[in-house]
């Protein structure tokens, strides 16, 4: 097939894994990445590795809903056992059910802020799912994010997040002053070797910068209950954070005078100040090449916090010897791919629609702008024929202020954003 028989079918595949709601894909697991991050997850706790996936079929034409249906999501989740693999009793007398959740909002004993009061289980005051929805009923929001680890190269899934912002709840406790920041941990089998707790500096909690949608207790994933196995019922979500930062099965929020994070993921080597990247990676490698034959790529890009101008493609013989001092590739020959526009029909989501007021939508549900920040973009290239040979094929994407992957932050325990190396075979 030549190139432009190729994204024809691109373009015909995409519409039509878009038009059928609930096509049961894998999570996005680039070809490239899958045995990389496993390896790169090595760093965490050995819950957090995700499980062996099989190759696509057929990279490229996968029918995936933009939106990750909810069984389809990469689980990474610590714990012995996993919460969400308690039995239903359990779930319920642990608080892990919709009508059993209580939240307890408190005072840092070691490090007090000054609050009018507590809700504490204690006196009976803890927040529950009933009264959380009732904050929803005034102030709950809903935005798209890409669900990604910090230790591993591809996103978990995209989702719809809906809650209710967690300064919503914070101001339930009339804090006064000594206030800083706010810990908060979830259910760890009552083991407190087990917890996993994060942090956030208080601002960021009250006012949101720019664009960003705010920080939220979510109880619903695309227009779902949020399930156990994500986080249910109720669970953190920080838009513009690398996972680890939304803690699930949520009981204990903290409020601090701590003037500094204290996340248990600072433990293992990470930098737990560093939002999302932006990378691209190919999904679609060359299809079985023919020497004088197009070839057809393509793949999806994570939009970071600093946005997405476009992504290229580069190839260039695998014998080749690289030059010297150039560890980010510059120098190979990049030509820009195509971004794909924003789907029409959103997969996942009731009807395939994006409901009112979803933050970055119009009233219509549309983007207001394409591609969005935290969400995955799709691309495709057309490379030109090519002699019989190996071959290397890299993808990196230019964000919004012109900086090329990896920059501007290329350490990996900020997150992956590595350039993808594939090597393929043109035969004659
Ligand atoms: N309570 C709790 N929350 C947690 C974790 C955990 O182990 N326990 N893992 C975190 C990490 S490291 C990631 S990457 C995300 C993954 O979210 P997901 O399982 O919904 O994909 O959850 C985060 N929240
Ligand atoms: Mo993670």
């Amino acid at each position: 097939m030549n190139g432009d028989d190729f994204l024809a079918e691109h373009a015909r595949l995409t519409r039509r894994f878009f038009l059928q709601a609930g096509v049961a894909a894998a999570a996005i697991a680039p070809f490239g990445t899958v045995a990389a991050a496993e390896t790169e997850a090595k760093g965490e706790n050995k819950n957090d590795r995700p499980a062996p996936r099989a190759k696509p079929e057929k990279a490229g034409a996968r029918g995936e809903p933009y939106f990750t249906p909810t069984e389809d999501f990469r689980d990474v989740s610590r714990g012995k056992p996993v919460p969400h693999s308690l039995p239903e009793e359990k779930l319920r007398e642990v608080g892990l059910t919709r009508d059993t959740w209580r939240l307890e909002v408190i005072s840092d004993p070691d490090k007090p802020a000054k609050l009018g009061k507590q809700l504490t289980r204690a006196d009976d005051t803890a927040l529950d799912f009933a009264a959380l929805l009732k904050l929803g009923e005034r102030h709950s929001v809903r935005f798209p994010k890409v669900m990604t680890c910090l230790n591993i190269g591809c996103p978990l899934g995209m989702g719809l997040w809906e809650g209710v912002p967690l300064r919503e709840v914070a101001w339930l406790t009339k804090p006064r002053e000594d206030l800083r920041r706010v810990f908060y941990w979830g259910y760890h089998n009552d083991d407190p070797k087990q917890m996993f707790r994060s942090s956030l500096p208080i601002g960021r909690v009250l006012e949101d910068p720019y664009d960003l949608p705010p920080v939220i207790l979510c109880y619903k994933l695309n227009g779902q209950w949020l399930d156990a196995e994500r986080g249910g019922p109720v669970r953190i979500v920080v838009p513009e954070a690398y996972g680890f930062k939304s803690i699930k099965w949520l009981t204990h929020l903290v409020l601090s005078n701590i003037a500094h994070a204290n996340d248990t993921y600072g433990e293992q080597n990470n930098d737990v100040d560093s939002p999302l990247k932006t990378f691209a990676a190919v999904l679609a490698p060359p299809a079985d090449p023919k020497a004088g034959e197009k070839i057809a790529v393509s793949g999806y890009a994570q939009v970071g916090i600093s946005g997405l101008t476009k992504v290229q493609v580069s190839v260039e013989p695998a014998d080749k010897p690289r030059p010297e001092g150039d560890p980010y590739f510059t120098t190979a020959p990049w030509v820009d791919a195509e971004l794909l526009p924003a789907p029409t029909d959103w997969g996942a989501l009731d009807g395939g629609r994006i409901p009112p007021q979803t933050h970055g939508f119009d009233s219509s549900g549309r983007p207001k702008h394409w591609p969005l920040r935290l969400t995955n973009a799709h691309w495709t290239a057309v490379l030109p024929a090519l002699p019989a040979g190996k071959y290397v094929l890299r993808s990196r994407t230019i964000d919004e202020k012109g900086h090329a992957q990896p920059l501007p932050r290329p350490f990996r325990k900020s997150g992956h954003a590595a350039i993808e190396s594939i090597t393929f075979t043109v035969k004659a």
